[in-house]
């Protein structure tokens, strides 16, 4: 069972993860982790503070010579911008007056935080609220991600959809048709995104979206939009249908709803599927080389909470940043007087890096998923359970069966 826990504020010191259950003898450099932190850092339309940022991990605790020990595994990523906060974020005794902040932003946690935890400075609700946090998940899910690598599963993602600007070609049709050849992978889906200023496929698309990100940042405001997430190279019955907490489709329902901003989570055709008659939603059976495969995969990989052996297909939908430059009606805390919302240093569109951390968060469930099912101490323990169930797994299947 693996599971992590994150800490830090987003103007404090920095961002700590530590991360238990991975088995021994897992290859992982700090290059890697990092490269994946880079991504997240991309993207048309990201605010000040990634100017000011080169995210990188430490590892502090857990990996020798660039292989995990098997034992709890600590990473910690500097805030630069840490240097401007110390007064400001201190944790000692405050150094002269500082300023509160009085105005929640709608859309952010400001105002519930501050009712909650009984706060008397919205600052101190801002601070862990901030997406600044999906950095240190980015850090952890790289390691999720390494593991899954070593049993050729392969997770990545583009945008769909930015301020409500799609391609007119239907990529995510692509995906649940089944047509792809059975060497897709989703790394290279991508690699094939991050060569984007936005993350997504098409060209057109992309000079449309900036455009329109111009105008947003121009006029103060701010833009969501969709993003697609992929795995591919899964073995069959990861999850389970068991119970309401062990299907897998939950807990990516769960892990993408974590994330900051997300407000809509569909596995599949989704939605779409709800409108449309069972004979087109469902994937027909048929035998394919000697192999049990579907026509389709409008299931998006997964069927009774379990993964089917097809690609995993995740949309998500982020809503736009609640910081907004542009007047939006608020409260002030301090005389319960309406004001214009108050201003502060944001990003105007962050679906590219949304769509990272997507990733991370998938990356993060299927191994969970994964060391469930085949467990280990070790990497050769978990390889070797990994083999004895898929290698037999047709086998075992039609000598249930035969008559
Ligand atoms: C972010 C860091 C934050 C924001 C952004 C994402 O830094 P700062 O508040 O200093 O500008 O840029 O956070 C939000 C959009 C948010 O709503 O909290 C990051 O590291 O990704």
């Amino acid at each position: 069972m693996i599971r992590f826990l994150t800490a830090g504020e987003s103007h404090g010191k920095g961002l700590t993860v530590i991360a238990e259950g991975f088995p021994s003898n897992l290859k992982i450099e700090e290059s890697y982790i990092n490269s994946h932190l880079a991504r997240r850092q991309m993207g048309y339309g990201r605010g000040g503070r990634m100017k000011i940022e080169t995210d990188t991990a430490e590892i502090l605790s857990g990996i020798r010579f660039q292989k995990t020990l098997g034992s709890p595994i600590s990473l910690f990523i500097k805030n630069s911008d840490w240097e401007n906060w110390t007064d400001e974020m201190a944790s000692g005794k405050p150094k002269g007056k500082h300023k509160k902040i009085t105005v929640p932003r709608p859309g952010h946690a400001d105002l519930v935080g501050v009712s909650k935890y009984d706060l008397n400075d919205i600052r101190n609700s801002i601070e862990r609220s901030s997406a600044r946090e999906t950095a240190a998940r980015v850090a952890v899910g790289s390691i999720a991600r390494r593991f899954l690598e070593e049993f050729g599963i392969h997770v990545g993602s583009y945008v769909e959809s930015i301020g409500g600007i799609y391609s007119t070609e239907q990529f995510s049709e692509k995906l649940f048709n089944n047509s792809l050849s059975k060497n897709f992978d989703a790394w290279s889906l991508a690699q094939e995104a991050d060569a984007s200023a936005v993350r997504v496929l098409d060209k057109l698309q992309e000079e449309k979206i900036i455009r329109k990100i111009k105008k947003v940042k121009k006029i103060g405001d701010t833009l969501g939009g969709t993003f697609i997430t992929v795995a591919t190279g899964l073995p069959v019955g990861l999850g389970s249908f068991i119970q309401y907490d062990t299907k897998l489709s939950a807990d990516i329902a769960h892990v993408m709803m974590s994330i900051n901003a997300v407000k809509g989570v569909e596995i599949g055709t989704g939605f779409k599927a709800a409108d449309a008659y069972g004979s087109a939603s469902h994937d027909e059976i048929v035998m394919k080389n000697g192999e049990l495969t579907r026509k389709t995969n409008r299931a998006g990989g997964i069927e009774g909470g379990m993964t089917t052996g097809l690609p995993v297909i995740v949309r998500t939908a982020m809503k736009p940043i609640a910081t907004l430059m542009s007047p939006i009606e608020a409260v002030d805390l301090s005389t319960m007087k309406k004001v214009i919302s108050r201003r502060e240093r944001s990003d105007f569109v962050a679906v590219p890096a949304c769509a990272v951390i997507g990733e991370s968060m998938l990356s993060w469930v299927l191994a969970k998923a994964f060391l469930q099912k085949f467990g280990g101490d070790s990497m050769r323990e978990t390889k070797d359970n990994y083999k004895n169930y898929t290698t037999k797994l047709q086998k075992r299947l039609s000598s249930n069966f035969r008559k």
